[in-house]
């Protein structure tokens, strides 16, 4: 078999890629392990920065975002027992949009079977081959899919990365002595707005998917037992970390997922080898905190596409080379921001009481100074492709 671009995994950048794809006339097939039910159900981000909510609309794919979609003009920082607004539309003119990562999932692979393209479910990646000639090789059950360039597309555990021979990509990795704790429950929303609270027992965070579903996260150790943590547990931890003295009741429900996430941050570089282009999670991991991941997962591939479609359209290959540099400038100013917020919310072992004070005082100066909770705002709304800051 033989195609244009070969996209390893039909997570949000694989299939992204492949409707941009699509949408400039070049061929993409797109092949991913797992089940189309698998991918569909897997719960993890919710938040879409601005741009990224613009360009599924632009790819037709954000009509029941924008119908179902919660749209934010705000975040809560709780700490000290007490709520402090950010208020993302007034200081950056930009909202957000709450909406489930497996729900844009569902809309982009309905599209694409909707319009009669490649999407192979259930089909490993083993190897990709001849990555620094012409025609790169794609291998999956004994059968090889030959292709003008490589998308690797294939999340924080893929195969794209190990098909490169030592020594060409550099990772930059940091681990996190904390893991979140996140279930999905049925149970009304306590807030209409996130909240991100810095507590002495660890961070917790609100947020929700529906008025009726609520997603909600505790920090615990690295290596929690999910066996440890039963469900009253869970909602009186919740309860405890967000409480305020105005009062807060989370109102407990039927949990319907749970997991525990390890944090990590981690950057590939470059994200480019021959013919491979690595995309999404496959290159950069953040720290969920600064709900940062998929945003620039979508983030990397519109720069693709743009690079590929200048090399098809006018044969000009300067974008491809420009890909990796330009791709790596936002994403260090994503781990600059995802780290930052994680390290000013979360708890660790060795904290001492200083560190505790220095926290108090960050939070209390990012809530309390337009400046400060200006450059929280921007930051968390999201930049414009290729600005050295935020939406303008
Ligand atoms: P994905 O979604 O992991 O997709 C990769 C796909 O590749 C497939 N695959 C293969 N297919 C074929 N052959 C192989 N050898 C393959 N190996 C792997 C996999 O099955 C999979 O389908 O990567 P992608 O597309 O780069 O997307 C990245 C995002 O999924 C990720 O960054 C976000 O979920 C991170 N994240 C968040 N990001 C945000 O922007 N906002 C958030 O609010 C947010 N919250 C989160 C998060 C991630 C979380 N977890 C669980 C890690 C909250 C959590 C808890
Ligand atoms: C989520 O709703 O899953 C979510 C929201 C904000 C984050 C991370 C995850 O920072």
């Amino acid at each position: 078999m033989r195609t244009q671009v070969g996209i390893v995994g039909a997570g949000p950048a694989g299939l992204v890629l492949g409707r941009l794809l699509e949408r400039a006339g070049i061929e993409s097939v797109v092949l991913e392990r797992r089940s189309r039910s698998y991918v569909e159900s897997r719960v993890r981000a919710g938040v879409l920065e601005h741009g990224t909510a613009d360009l599924l609309e632009e790819i037709g794919t954000g009509a029941r975002m924008r119908r179902e979609g919660l749209v934010h003009r705000g975040i809560e920082l709780r700490f000290g027992r007490a709520g402090h607004r950010i208020d993302l539309a007034g200081l950056t003119q930009k909202t957000i949009t709450v909406y489930g990562q497996q729900e844009v999932v569902k809309d982009l692979i309905a599209a694409r079977l909707g319009s009669g393209l490649p999407l192979e479910f259930e089909t490993e990646v083993t190897a990709i081959t001849a990555l620094t000639g012409d025609h790169p090789v794609i291998h999956h059950g004994g059968t090889q899919l030959t292709c003008d360039f490589v998308a690797g597309c294939d999340g924080g555990h893929g195969v794209s990365y190990g098909s490169v021979p030592a020594g060409a990509f550099t990772r930059f990795e940091r681990a996190y002595p904390f893991a979140w704790l996140g279930i999905l429950a049925r149970a009304p929303a306590a807030s209409d707005e996130l909240i991100y609270a810095r507590h002495e027992r660890g961070f917790a965070l609100h947020s929700m998917r529906t008025p009726e579903i609520i997603r909600m996260y505790l920090q615990v150790a690295p290596d929690a037992d999910l066996a440890d943590w039963p469900d009253a547990r869970i909602w009186d931890e919740l309860n405890t970390r967000l409480a305020t003295d105005t009062g807060f009741d989370l109102s407990p429900g039927p949990v319907l997922e749970r997991g525990v996430t390890p944090m990590r941050s981690l950057v590939t570089e470059p994200m480019r080898y021959g013919r491979l282009f690595l995309a999404g999670d496959a290159a950069h991991i953040v720290p969920p905190t600064g709900a940062k991941g998929l945003n620039l997962a979508v983030a990397d591939v519109r720069v693709l596409a743009e690079a590929l479609i200048a090399h098809y359209r006018d044969g000009d290959d300067r974008l491809l080379d420009e890909y990796s540099a330009r791709c790596l400038r936002r994403v260090w100013r994503a781990q600059r921001f995802s780290s930052w917020m994680t390290t000013m919310l979360h708890r660790r072992p060795d904290d001492d009481e200083f560190a505790h004070r220095l926290q108090l005082a960050e939070l209390a100066y990012v809530t309390g100074s337009t400046a400060a909770a200006t450059t929280l705002a921007e930051n968390y709304v999201g930049w414009a492709v290729d600005s050295a800051g935020p939406y303008s």
